[in-house]
């Protein structure tokens, strides 16, 4: 374990961050465009957040007028476009794209100019998106922006729904030439030794991630590309005159996939956590990588079970049905096998492990409640009620906030040379733990009871209680982001010093300085199996390997 006392801050630290600002603008490092996704989407996750926190501040009681309905309309829209577009999906390029290229031993990503260009199109479209706020209304029909709501005769006041529309389209460029530098990456310049068989799970994860968005990426930029031909050339494909119907098909082609491509990677960093922190190898190691695939190629083929009450054939939704509930078996395979790792492990119960479990309590409670939905009568029954908006979140904040956080406890100090602080890392997780089922959990009961998601507000007394207790924690996942910020801010400038390897893993990243050089390694060490740290360790030959590595050129 690193040592305790708090060291003066290493050259590296000013080394790595204080550049000049022209340098971060132009820098083609995989690293530098890695730290600034994950500060772009950070800065999503609290700018979506406080859009939350007015949502609940509405529904706190029945009757409360905080916001008009149409600006209740925005701010959800607002939430869902920012949590999604901008913040799970942008994070988790940059963590990818920090770690994937020092996992598999290489000095950068296959295209680095492209890289910079990808990462420049997010603001440009983060931008776009917030000038409808400008512009006489942002969209407001929803993160999905569902046909006929978009249609230019209901929305012709303002430049909002352009706006999202243009937003989406340089996202989905973004997000492809992303996926296409990854998938080049990890076939071209995995060090030697570094065989398909022998990638961490995170790898893998990345691998399946950026096929889905690759697939996916382009039908949802034809959506938006139709959609304004609909808005500014007058044509009818999603208009009530045409096909409504066929905007849903061609988004949610899309947004099943994207619920993926928000938690594969989670998956993945679950899946070097546990096995670290339980001192055990991963349990299943090739199922792992088959699930993965399993649940690419299921995920393409369960799109319409979002739809199930626009009246498709019975048979259609018999299939749609039936795929859906066979992703739980893949899905199944991932958790038992995580499960098994931990099992009998001498487990470090770290920061990031606690993150991790958390993970797997969550994430449990909404792949169930997933399964439930499936079903076409249940579905009809709860389709539009708060009961989808908590299996939504169980889903997306179990699979996407609660891996982030262990990915980021656990890689932080490979990030920037420091831990982050361990008290604050427990307050952290507990009061988000708290919060976050005191928020969720009892949203299914409303969903129950009837109470429709997306409403601006209502006046049945009988929910008045359970919206009250949702909106006072709902406040203390806002206080647990604050510690974290606090965490991240004091840690960066102050926290204690990392070394190299502080968790004792099993990857190569852990094998290079903490940070790691512009150039990631001197020499890549020998790969000999999927835990190449390990294995080095065991042999005592970590020792000769680390001294090899220089300290980053200053
Ligand atoms: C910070 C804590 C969060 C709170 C308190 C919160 C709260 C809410 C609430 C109350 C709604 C329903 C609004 C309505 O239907 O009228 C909602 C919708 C939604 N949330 Fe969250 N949320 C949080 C975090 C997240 C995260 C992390 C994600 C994604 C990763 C997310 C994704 C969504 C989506 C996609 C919707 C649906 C929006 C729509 O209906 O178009 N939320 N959220
Ligand atoms: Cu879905």
């Amino acid at each position: 374990m690193a040592a305790t006392t708090v060291l003066p801050r290493p050259k590296a630290y000013d080394d790595t961050f204080w550049k000049p600002i022209s340098l971060w603008l132009t820098t083609t490092d995989h690293k530098l465009i890695g730290i600034m996704y994950m500060v772009t989407g950070i800065l999503s996750f609290l700018i979506g957040g406080i859009f939350a926190l007015i949502v609940r501040l509405q529904l706190a009681a029945p009757n409360l007028k905080v916001v008009d309905a149409e600006t209740y309309n925005q701010l959800i829209s607002a939430h869902g476009v920012t949590m999604i577009f901008f913040f799970v999906t942008i994070f988790l390029t940059g963590i990818a794209n920090y770690m994937v290229p020092i996992m598999i031993g290489a000095r950068d990503m296959a295209f680095p100019r492209v890289n910079l260009l990808g990462f420049w199109l997010v603001p440009v479209s983060i931008i776009l998106y917030y000038s409808g706020f400008f512009t006489g209304g942002a969209l407001n029909a929803g993160w999905t922006g569902y046909a006929p709501l978009t249609e230019k005769a209901y929305q012709s006041h303002s430049l909002g729904v352009d706006f999202w529309a243009l937003s989406i389209i340089v996202w989905a460029i973004s997000g492809i030439m992303a996926s296409t530098n990854f998938l080049t990456t990890i076939v071209a310049l995995r060090a030697p030794g570094m065989k398909l068989t022998r990638l961490p799970l995170f790898v893998w994860a990345q691998i399946s991630t950026s096929i889905l968005l690759l697939v996916v990426g382009a039908p949802l930029a034809a959506a938006m590309i139709l959609l304004e031909f609909d808005r500014q050339l007058g044509t009818q494909f999603f208009t009530t005159a045409g096909r409504p119907v066929l905007y849903q098909h061609l988004f949610w082609f899309f947004g099943h996939p994207e619920v993926y491509i928000m938690i594969l990677p989670g998956f993945g960093m679950i899946s070097e956590v546990i096995p670290v922190f339980a001192r055990k190898p991963i349990f299943g190691y090739m199922s792992m990588v088959a699930a993965l695939f399993g649940i690419v190629f299921l995920s393409m083929t369960v799109w319409a079970h979002h739809m199930f009450t626009v009246g498709m054939n019975t048979y259609v939704e018999g299939f749609f049905m039936l795929m859906t509930m066979l992703i739980a078996v893949p899905t199944g395979i991932k958790f038992f096998n995580w499960m098994a790792t931990a099992w009998w492990g001498s487990i470090d119960f770290t920061v990031p492990m606690k993150f991790a479990f958390g993970f797997l309590a969550t994430f449990l409670i909404g792949g169930i409640t997933g399964v439930y939905l499936a079903s076409v009568p249940v579905d009809t029954q709860l389709h539009q009620s708060y009961y989808v908006v908590a299996h939504l979140h169980y889903v997306l904040f179990g699979g996407s906030v609660f891996t982030i956080f262990a990915g980021l406890y656990y890689w932080f100090p490979k990030i920037t040379g420091r831990l982050l602080n361990r008290n604050l890392g427990e307050w952290n997780f507990w009061t988000l733990f708290i919060g976050f089922n005191g928020t969720f959990l009892i949203m299914h009961t409303l969903g129950l009871e009837g109470m429709p998601r997306r409403i601006a507000t209502y006046s049945n007394e009988a929910w008045a209680a359970t919206n009250l207790i949702i909106t006072v924690s709902s406040f203390l996942i806002a206080f647990s982001v604050l510690l974290f910020i606090i965490n991240i801010v004091s840690s960066w400038r102050g926290g204690e010093v990392a070394g190299d390897d502080p968790w004792h893993a099993n990857t190569l990243e852990w094998a290079t300085t903490s940070p790691p050089p512009p150039y990631n390694f001197e020499r890549v060490p020998p790969v000999r199996s999927f835990m190449p740290l390990r294995d080095l360790r065991e042999s005592g030959e970590l020792e000769a390997e680390t001294a090899a590595q220089p300290a980053p050129a200053h």
